[in-house]
């Protein structure tokens, strides 16, 4: 395997709305960024993620893009982009974008030119369709809801979305449409950009001629699923878009990748994939039922362990999945994955240990480190998120009465993930000086990162000693390469893996309150991480404390 820059980064994903505000006005902006460098470098993170900061109508919040070249006010201003790029390079950090180009806003330039325009250049940018009374061109089923297509406005056309209606698809299918893509792409890089995240990719290859499927609700619509499952021949787009910017630059590129076909995973990831790495979203996506988020079903710690190491099986070496419990379209990882009733620090640690331990690049998500949880909702009225929105009324529609129907959402809502980032105990958790744009977890007061700084014992100073941990010398080639092997795999509420190389290391988490013994294969040499003061520890048969996690440097006599 050729070895890349980005192996052994540890990434952080920003959300620049909910960061830190810089200038009262409830809003967190690139300043705001900037002025927390110093805490991600002590943290010890190298790569920036940032959801979209781009001139954007905010009807998605950012994925809904009005002009690729300029940074919306609210965020700052081009010059405040480049300092952060600058600033972040002084402190050995990379700052990747967010590359949304599967759809664009409704009020990019574009799509303006294109409803003058309809049969002109920049109708061809979209996919348009002649309009006809009591039909649609098909019975797609938009992600937030609703049919796929609407009315182009001022022509006899309509226009295809597969997300929100101020969200157009772009025609990839277009080489000009490409061009425009590349080229901006180009040109974020040659400002110094580390790379790319990218957004929803899967949907930009549609299933030529666009046909209508078997309907799969009461609305008589079809999840877009039914397409992109016939849907072939992505991989001409993605290779000349690696082959025209990412390769020319060495740049980080990793997929938002659902639904890739069985056996594509190479294609993808692999020497000479697409992309440098993709999320692992088996376990973000597990129990989710084409009804709706009603009907979602929970995930069990064994469940947990499942979907990771069928994804760790799946990739092998074949190259570099990104490993996450949490980004900005969901709930809280420790609120999901650890079992009601019992999250707390200790809970929170061994989910960060067996996470981040994986084979992979390790993606934190703003606020993980401090163990930040769900937000507490009561009424769909104090919900933003578009997408909540819709799926409240899709579980009354199923029947649900209000309270239950707030209660399935809030669960899943990717409100839970966006409030405030938690800096202190001070108003408004010392996001803003003004009135956050979404109310603060009222929990700030006991979980935020000024009293965790502060504390040896906090899950931040945890997630510190993890990523210092990856990043030891005498550990780093085992934590990065190493074939990771499970340990235990049938037994029940443990979780547990063999790291292999010289030295081999062995992480064991007890996922339940209960205390559970194992007995170790071989003698260890030393504890690494241990998130319990003690290891209760007799002839090799191991006690574990309940959410106990150990890493553990095996003897090296194992590894012959
Ligand atoms: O998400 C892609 C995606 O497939 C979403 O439907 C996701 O499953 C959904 O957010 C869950 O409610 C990406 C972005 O991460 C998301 O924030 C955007 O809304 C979406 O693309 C459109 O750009
Ligand atoms: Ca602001």
């Amino acid at each position: 395997m050729n070895k890349k820059w980005w192996h052994d980064k540890v990434a952080y994903q920003i959300y620049p709305k909910s960061f830190y505000d810089s200038n009262g006005d409830g809003i967190g902006d690139i300043p705001g960024i900037i002025s927390k460098l110093d805490y991600l470098q002590d943290l010890g993170v190298d790569i920036l993620w940032l959801s979209p900061c781009y001139q954007s109508p905010l009807a998605d919040q950012g994925y809904d893009i009005s002009d690729y070249y300029s940074i919306d006010p609210r965020f700052g201003t081009m010059e405040d982009m480049d300092r952060l790029i600058a600033e972040a390079k002084k402190r050995d950090m990379v700052v990747l974008m967010d590359l949304v180009v599967n759809h664009c806003s409704d009020e990019h330039e574009w799509f303006r030119k294109a409803c003058e325009d309809p049969d002109g250049t920049y109708g061809q940018y979209f996919y348009l369709r002649d309009k006809k009374e009591g039909e649609l061109p098909t019975n797609w089923r938009s992600y937030f809801g609703g049919p796929v297509w609407d009315d182009l406005p001022g022509t006899s056309k309509q226009y295809l979305h597969v997300f929100h209606k101020k969200q157009p698809d772009l025609n990839w299918e277009n080489p000009k449409l490409r061009e425009e893509v590349y080229q901006n792409m180009n040109w974020w890089l040659e400002k110094g950009l580390g790379g790319f995240r990218i957004d929803a990719i899967i949907n930009i290859k549609k299933a030529l001629p666009l046909h209508s499927y078997e309907p799969d609700r009461e609305d008589g619509l079809c999840s877009i699923h039914a397409m992109l499952e016939e849907a072939t021949g992505i991989g001409e787009f993605l290779s000349e878009m690696r082959d025209r910017t990412f390769r020319k630059h060495d740049a980080f590129s990793v997929g938002e990748v659902f639904n890739e076909k069985p056996g594509e995973l190479p294609d993808f990831i692999g020497e000479n994939g697409y992309f440098s790495s993709m999320f692992d979203f088996n376990a973000t996506i597990f129990g989710h039922s084409e009804k709706g988020w009603y009907d979602a079903s929970p995930i069990t710690p064994d469940d947990y362990k499942n979907c990771c190491f069928s994804s760790q099986a799946k990739v092998g070496e074949i190259g570099f999945l990104s490993n996450i419990i949490e980004n900005h379209d969901g709930p809280r990882g420790v609120s999901r994955y650890i079992p009601e009733g019992d999250c707390c620090n200790k809970s929170k640690k061994m989910l960060a240990a067996l996470s981040f331990l994986l084979r992979g690049i390790p993606f934190i998500y703003q606020g993980q480190e401090l163990g930040m949880e769900n937000l507490p909702v009561v009424s769909i009225d104090e919900v933003d998120d578009i997408s909540a929105r819709n799926e409240y009324q899709v579980a009354l529609e199923a029947g649900l009465s209000p309270e239950e129907a707030i209660k399935a959402i809030s669960a899943h809502s990717r409100d839970n993930a966006r409030t405030p980032m938690q800096w202190s105990d001070e108003a408004n958790a010392g996001f803003t000086t003004g009135t956050p744009w979404l109310p603060v977890n009222p929990n700030y007061t006991a979980i935020n990162a000024a009293a965790q700084t502060e504390d040896a014992d906090s899950v931040y100073s945890f997630y510190k000693e993890l990523i210092a941990l990856r990043k030891n010398p005498a550990y780093k080639e085992t934590i990065v390469y190493g074939a990771l092997e499970p340990v235990w795999r049938e037994r029940h509420n443990l979780m547990a893996y063999y790291r292999k190389g010289a030295p081999t290391l062995l992480v064991i988490g007890n996922y339940q309150k209960e205390p559970q013994e194992v007995t170790l294969p071989t003698a260890y040499k030393n504890v690494l991480l241990n998130n319990e003061k003690e290891l209760a520890e007799n002839n090799g048969t191991i006690t574990l404390q309940g959410y106990q996690v150990l890493v553990l440097e095996m003897e090296d006599s194992y590894y012959e």
